[in-house]
């Protein structure tokens, strides 16, 4: 059953964040999916979900990745978007230090041109140790860099946190990345 739970949250990972035409979903402008639209679409397309096992993905997600809005009749993914969307999020001063997991095989490449949002919307920044740990280690051998928030932030830098708690900046000049 839980292989389920995160075999369903690894597919509305992709269908929310990435590729909704996958399954001939769209979102509207600020990522919102219509709840019994995504239904009907994920079980057309071979996987079944009912709304209970849904609000169950939604609810016990250890990341906390989907959100529903108020009233439950829409979803999406509160972070992590490679496809262009607003989530409207308004923008937040930052602690003094953030923190970025990263692998070492890209560091040498980090400290020559800063952290870049790649295929993401945003960098994404943790405020833990141990998220961030966890975050690199998905890349290979985690490393973990202190990023100079409130410096940034003070520079004129925008940040976000998402609904999750995922600190959002648009890219990272090397200046404000202590390397370990
Ligand atoms: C690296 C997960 C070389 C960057 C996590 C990272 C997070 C550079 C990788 C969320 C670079 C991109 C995002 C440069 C950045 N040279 N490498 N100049 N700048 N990089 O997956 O931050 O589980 O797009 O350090 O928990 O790892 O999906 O970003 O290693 O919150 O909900 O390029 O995804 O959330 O990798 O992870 P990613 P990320 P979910």
């Amino acid at each position: 059953m839980k292989s389920d739970l995160k075999r369903i949250s690894k597919f509305l990972s992709l269908v929310l964040r990435h590729q909704p035409e996958k399954i001939g979903l769209t979102l509207d402008s600020q990522g919102w999916a219509n709840t019994q639209e995504l239904l009907e679409k994920i079980n057309k397309s071979g996987t079944a979900l009912n709304l209970a096992t849904l609000q169950e993905v939604v609810g016990n997600n250890n990341k906390k990745r989907f959100a529903f809005n108020p009233d439950g009749s829409k979803i999406r993914a509160s972070q992590g978007h490679s496809i262009q969307i607003d989530l409207g999020y308004t923008p937040t001063q930052p602690p003094e230090f953030l923190y970025h997991g990263t692998a070492t095989r890209f560091l040498e490449s980090i400290q020559q041109d800063g952290l870049n949002k790649g295929a993401r919307h945003h960098v994404h920044l943790s405020k833990d140790l141990p998220t961030a740990k966890s975050v690199g280690g998905r890349h290979g051998v985690p490393v973990i860099l202190t990023i100079k928030a409130q410096a940034m932030f003070d520079d004129g830098c925008k940040f976000f946190v998402s609904v999750n708690g995922v600190w959002l900046t648009d890219s990272i000049p090397v200046k404000y990345i202590e390397f370990p």
